[in-house]
């Protein structure tokens, strides 16, 4: 696990819908707002579909009947390696995906919560989170270092499909964004590095999680300590996305107007939309672009250990991937045998 948490329950803020001081009052309380049913089910669903048969047509997960049980038939990737890419770029092309940030639900949740010139970055994140992939799981950050321009930025985190705890949820250090920026180290899983979080910080503070269903939408300011919980499925992708809002005449990065891991451009990413409305659509907004800056990481870089660190995960990854596989081959078998017998 990521470290030694002791969990409680995450509250929703569904009550305090309609009063933006008693939002950001909850907010600066908690580090978190957390909405219920918030989100259209049915768009959420079609989302869902959309991801999932991207995948199932880069060969992640089995299609047919059971596309919306996301049942992984890859090997984990983990960020940086070429398979991870492959999944990555084809949720990185989809129109519902970089829709879903605007829309008009999220959006008024979003500037009741920080106000009405609130809109997403165009760098929006797609998190596909493979079954026993433990080592990967989201470790402990704030967002700020990543994202930079304003600390008042706020993310938006979006189940795709139900996610209980053992699919692997988001976590919140509550409290943490009264904190300041933490140091930083690095880690193997996404973003490469992690928050160092002081002990009186954890002694004070409580992790808080939930089970989220589809619908629900959860935020958070970019100070707040947030990880995920592991997926300790056996089959199943966990399936989640993360938008970034700021507001209007606040400073923004480079990185944050460009597709996440710049691999594709927009013009690649929008061949095959159906609408353009959405496209470029921050042209047209008033910001100030400022520089990204380089953060210092509390450990030096060390090669053997990282090869070493590398080496067991490799080793255990390789022996979770040859139970998952007898696993689906098992389900896929009565099906081949009735096949064979018609
Ligand atoms: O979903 C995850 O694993 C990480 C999400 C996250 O770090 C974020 O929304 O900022």
């Amino acid at each position: 696990m990521n470290n030694d948490w002791a969990f409680l329950p995450m509250r929703s803020s569904n009550d305090l819908l309609g009063d933006p001081d008693a939002l950001r009052a909850r907010l600066d309380d908690d580090s978190y707002l957390l909405f219920r049913g918030v989100l259209d089910p049915e768009k959420v669903d079609g989302l869902r579909r959309d991801i999932l048969e991207a995948l199932a047509a880069v060969g992640w997960i089995r299609g047919g009947p059971d596309l919306m049980d996301a049942v992984v038939t890859a090997k984990p990737a983990r960020e940086g390696e070429p398979e991870f890419f492959v999944g990555n770029d084809a949720v990185q092309r989809l129109e519902s995906f970089h829709s879903l940030a605007h829309d008009p639900d999220l959006l008024d949740i979003m500037r009741q919560v920080r106000g009405p010139s609130a809109f997403p970055h165009p760098l929006k994140i797609s998190r596909l989170g493979f079954p026993g992939h433990y080592e990967i799981s989201t470790p402990p950050h704030q967002d700020y270092p990543n994202n930079q321009g304003t600390p008042l930025l706020t993310a938006a985190w979006v189940p795709v499909g139900d996610i209980p705890t053992d699919l692997g949820g988001l976590a919140v250090l509550r409290g943490s964004h009264r904190h300041g920026l933490l140091p930083l180290d690095r880690h193997m899983a996404a973003g490469m590095r992690c928050a160092v979080i002081p002990d009186d910080m954890r002694e004070e503070l409580r992790w808080v999680t939930t089970d989220y269903r589809a619908g629900d939408v959860l935020l958070f300011p970019s100070m707040t300590v947030h990880a995920a919980l592991h997926n300790c499925t056996e089959l199943n992708m966990r399936v989640s996305v993360d938008f970034r809002y700021q507001l209007e005449g606040e400073p923004l990065t480079p990185i944050v107007l460009q597709p996440h891991f710049q691999r594709l451009t927009w013009d690649e990413i929008y061949a095959g939309w159906s609408s353009t409305e959405l496209q470029y659509y921050w042209r047209g907004l008033d910001y100030e672009v400022t520089e990204f800056q380089e953060y210092e990481l509390v450990s030096e870089a060390d090669d053997a250990d990282d090869l070493k660190k590398l080496q067991t995960y490799m080793r255990r990854v390789a022996a979770r991937e040859e139970r998952r596989r007898a696993k689906v081959a098992a389900m896929d078998a009565p099906r081949r045998r009735w096949r064979l017998s018609r």
